[in-house]
């Protein structure tokens, strides 16, 4: 037989079933008197209504002393952020007084039940209104919300307080997405960079705009980790639909919405291993971390913070959940250095790059320093041999003469320099490696050291002030026993002559 036919059976005799009984009672009722079974009713349900009351405010209140070691606000689950404790007051005082509501009401509501439940000869009184009585639970209860309300408003401007211009903080970004979040972290020059929706790529999910240098060091990490005691600003947005920041053990909530930015201002208390030493301290939390894996250990040496979604946001809601580590500063330090930025490790010479086959603002700001301290040194020098500045960045293709596109920013400084001391007259020297054959190393030399020239002369500096010779590999300055040595010797210098 199918299983949906034995239900229908066994339902069917249910129904057989109560009717029986409901006959019975109505024949007994008849054999007994109507009125005295009723009454018997009564008095039963109205006592058990009584028990029931009793059994289920004394459930309510055990309940909640003993789970009070596992919420938060309570036991060891006190805020881990300096602003979480008046949160935690302010749900502490609402609960008080909600929960004498509770009671109130719970025993008021069973007593009435019981002391005027139905009997023979009572009549109910007909009270259409009792001013008395309207103002009173009119006034109290606008009394306690205004004074909760007044509590909450100060307690507010106080969480949600923007960080004061002269005051040093930390900024982070969280950027919600189906189905993650995204982290965004400054880099070393403590500034995130701008974006820009447009800008958004499966290589680059937050739109940075990359022109800015801002954005050049930023990183995007796949935890938080923060310095204990130190004040943090979470940038927070969405990139699709409404998502919402949580770090519940820091009472840090906020919605992250597209197109509004939103930020959340804290300041963690405690690091990760202090919160864990407090767990195991009020020995509540020595149960298995794992139960299919106990070689992890009790819950309270493996548990993080942690950042949530707290808007149901999808069917993957659930998967956006971050690691939280707060720690020492040395440790943030160190975690900081080992952090690589977004931009050079995934977007660097990609298509995504607007400086793609360019050197970087400040590369080219540092080999400018470095070449200007080269000739500074070089010209003040009396020996000709001192008097030599290595062009560390001119290069050739392989075999050839061609330079390289890269090569126009080291040529760009000498250009300047040229340009600033008119007098100045230089020779272009090429060198190579012994490798090959050296009568082709000699020419291959001259033509470098032509084509750099060609190309100031192109860049309208005087060929009367430059001469270009090739010393092919007849003038090493290392080893050509090693690749390094080797390397060193292929080069393009030049020497001042006046
Ligand atoms: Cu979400």
């Amino acid at each position: 037989m199918s299983t949906p036919l034995i239900i229908v059976l066994i339902a069917i005799m249910v129904m057989v079933l109560i009717v029986q009984i409901a006959r019975l009672t109505e024949l007994s009722g008849i054999l007994r008197g109507e009125e005295e079974t009723e009454a018997r009713d009564n008095r039963v349900q109205a006592r058990w209504l009584l028990v029931f009351m009793i059994a289920f405010l004394v459930f309510c209140l055990w309940s909640a002393y003993y789970y009070k070691d596992y919420m938060l606000g309570f036991g060891p689950l006190e805020a881990s952020s300096v602003h979480g404790k008046e949160l935690d007051n302010l749900f502490s005082i609402t609960l008080f007084f909600t929960g004498i509501v509770f009671i109130a009401t719970q025993i008021a509501l069973f007593w009435f039940s019981f002391r005027y439940r139905g009997e023979k000869g009572r009549k109910s009184m007909f009270l259409p209104h009792n001013n008395t009585l309207e103002i009173w639970w009119s006034v109290i209860p606008a009394l306690v919300m205004c004074g909760l309300v007044a509590k909450g408003l100060v307690a507010w401007n106080n969480v949600m307080a923007d960080v004061n211009e002269d005051e040093e903080a930390i900024e982070i970004e969280a950027t919600g997405v189906q189905f993650n979040w995204i982290l965004r972290y400054p880099g070393p020059d403590g500034a995130l960079g701008t974006r820009d929706y447009h800008k958004i790529t499966a290589a680059n999910p937050l739109g940075q705009d990359y022109t800015d240098d801002k954005n050049l060091d930023d990183f995007l990490p796949d935890e938080i980790v923060l310095p204990v005691n130190h004040k943090v600003r979470v940038r927070i947005t969405a990139r699709d639909v409404l998502h919402d920041f949580y770090l519940p053990h820091f009472r840090v909530k906020m919605d992250a919405i597209p197109g509004i930015p939103t930020f959340f201002v804290f300041t963690p208390k405690e690091t990760t291993q202090e919160f864990r030493d407090r767990l195991r301290a009020s020995g509540k939390y020595d149960f298995l971390y794992d139960e299919t894996d106990p070689s992890l250990g009790p819950y309270w040496k493996n548990v993080n913070f942690e950042l949530a979604c707290a808007e149901l946001c999808g069917k993957g809601h659930f998967s956006m959940r971050r690691t939280v580590r707060i720690v020492s500063e040395a440790e943030y330090d160190a975690w900081l250095q080992s952090q690589k930025s977004y931009y050079l490790n995934s977007i660097r010479n990609s298509d995504d790059d607007p400086y793609k086959g360019q050197l970087l603002n400040v590369d080219v700001a540092n080999r400018k320093a470095e070449f200007m301290d080269a000739f500074a040194k070089a010209d003040t020098a009396t020996s000709a041999a001192a008097r030599i500045v290595r062009l560390n960045y001119v290069h050739f293709e392989t075999g050839s003469a061609t330079l390289t596109a890269l090569s126009r920013y080291e040529l760009a400084n000498l250009i300047d320099v040229l340009d600033d001391h008119p007098d100045l007259r230089i020779e272009l020297a090429g060198h190579t490696d012994n490798t090959g054959d050296a009568a082709a190393n000699q020419e291959l030399s001259q033509q470098r050291a032509e084509s750099v020239r060609d190309y100031l002369v192109q860049h309208g500096i005087n060929a009367n002030r430059l001469t270009a010779v090739g010393y092919g590999q007849n003038r090493p300055v290392d080893t050509n026993d090693t690749e390094e040595g080797r390397q060193n010797n292929r080069r393009t210098e030049f020497q001042i002559l006046n």
